[in-house]
């Protein structure tokens, strides 16, 4: 029988940290993860080496199911970030194993494709209203059909999705110890539907137009943000408030008929149980890596399915190439997928990833060679040593921590 003989954690910062995991089979094919936490690498690298490669060895690697269980349900202690993005490595190498041994690619062994292309947003940002419009059009140029557009909120000097000085991040990262913000609600609720009408004067109808808004208001004040922006026809309002609140989003739906998305940081189908089953969001934002994997994610678009839900996985930088094609190979294949994000990755991330998605005309495709589509380069990866780095904390104007 075909085993598992060795799972290996690599850490590599090209351009960011990305944590990869690979695992090797008897008969030397090899799989690979992504279990990059934003912030949180190492947390995971350690869940990996410590606790789950150790069990791995000797496994059958075409069991993925089984494995997925016996890592869930075998540790006692369930969910929560750490684990489950554990859990989608090893779950995400298991498909890429089987498609190369197969000999095809991860969507045809999730039934085929069910489309052409994937629908892929792209981030537009600006320090101003008129620096904004200049990136629309950027991506508009480049063939993008769906745009999220940030801008920087007047009077607050740093805003979640728009660049650092340094032009290169969108979500501003420091060493030591986190930049702290300063947030203010009220002109953000007001300068958000001006900025959003901006990029509908100028380009109209016919792209489509999706806003951040990280988690950053209370539900009435979503409700509020949602029935201002109704003019604009936004295909989504993300993340209106903190995700871990359910129930919250009732409020918000008897305000707006502004399409809600929510879910980057959900990493079970618990997390989204009562959203889904009250239709109380439109799009699912669950990823690949911190949802379990091709396995578990795939178990929660089948319940969104039923209730009309439609798919919109998170797709930052932060997350490895290799998460971007396994998201690929899904977006394709399930029936009720709706978007999926693009952020695309810095370099030298193209060293160590080698990719075979390819996009044209507003759509990716995960290509066809077996597997995912990704290979990694170890050497290159050596060349880039772990950068420890920290997401921002907000504060309100009175001192107090706000969500960033
Ligand atoms: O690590 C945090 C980022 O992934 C997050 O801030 C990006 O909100 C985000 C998005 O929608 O891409
Ligand atoms: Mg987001």
């Amino acid at each position: 029988m075909t085993t598992i003989t060795e799972a290996r954690v690599i850490v590599t910062a090209p351009g960011r940290n990305y944590v990869t995991l690979k695992i090797t089979t008897s008969d030397g094919v090899v799989g690979w993860g992504d279990a990059t936490l934003n912030g949180r690498e190492l947390a995971v690298a350690a869940y990996l080496t410590e606790h789950v490669c150790p069990l791995l060895v000797g496994r059958d690697p075409a069991r993925i199911e089984d494995t997925w269980q016996f890592l869930y349900k075998g540790a006692y202690w369930r969910r929560g970030p750490v684990t489950m993005t554990a859990i989608a490595a090893v779950d995400v190498a298991l498909w890429d194993i089987l498609g190369k041994v197969a000999g095809l690619p991860v969507y045809k062994l999730l039934g085929g494709a069910a489309r052409d292309g994937v629908l892929v947003y792209c981030h537009a940002t600006g320090e101003d209203v008129p620096a904004l419009l200049d990136d629309v059009a950027r991506h508009v140029d480049q063939g993008y059909l769906a745009v999220r557009a940030q801008a920087a909120v007047p009077g607050l000097a740093k805003t979640y999705g728009v660049p650092t000085p340094d032009g290169k991040l969108y979500e501003p990262a420091s060493s030591a110890l986190p930049e702290e913000h300063l947030w203010d609600t009220a002109p953000y609720l007001r300068s958000a539907p001006e900025m959003l009408g901006a990029v509908r004067e100028r380009f109209g109808f016919g792209i489509h137009l999706l806003h951040d808004v990280h988690h950053r208001l209370t539900p009435i004040e979503a409700g509020r943000l949602g029935r201002d922006l109704e003019p604009h026809r936004l295909f989504w309002m993300e993340d209106p408030t903190p995700a871990e609140d359910q129930a919250a989003f009732r409020v918000i739906r008897q305000h707006t008929t502004t399409p809600l998305a929510v879910g980057e940081v959900f990493n079970s189908i618990w997390d989204c149980q009562q959203l889904i089953t009250e239709r109380l969001i439109d799009y699912i934002r669950t990823s690949v890596t911190h949802a379990g994997g091709i396995t578990h994610l795939r178990r929660i678009f089948a319940l969104a399915d039923l209730y009309g839900v439609r798919t919109g996985s998170h797709g930052p930088g932060d997350l490895s190439p290799v998460s971007l094609a396994a998201a690929l190979h899904v977006d394709l294949s399930v029936p009720n997928f709706g978007i999926q994000e693009f952020m695309g990755h810095r370099e030298p991330a193209s060293e160590v990833f080698r990719t075979g998605y390819t996009f044209e005309n507003g759509y990716l495709h995960p290509g066809d060679e077996p597997g995912l589509g990704v290979e990694v380069d170890e050497e290159a990866a050596a060349r880039f040593p772990y950068d420890p780095r920290q997401l921002p904390v907000n504060r309100r104007l009175d001192g107090s921590v706000h969500d960033w």
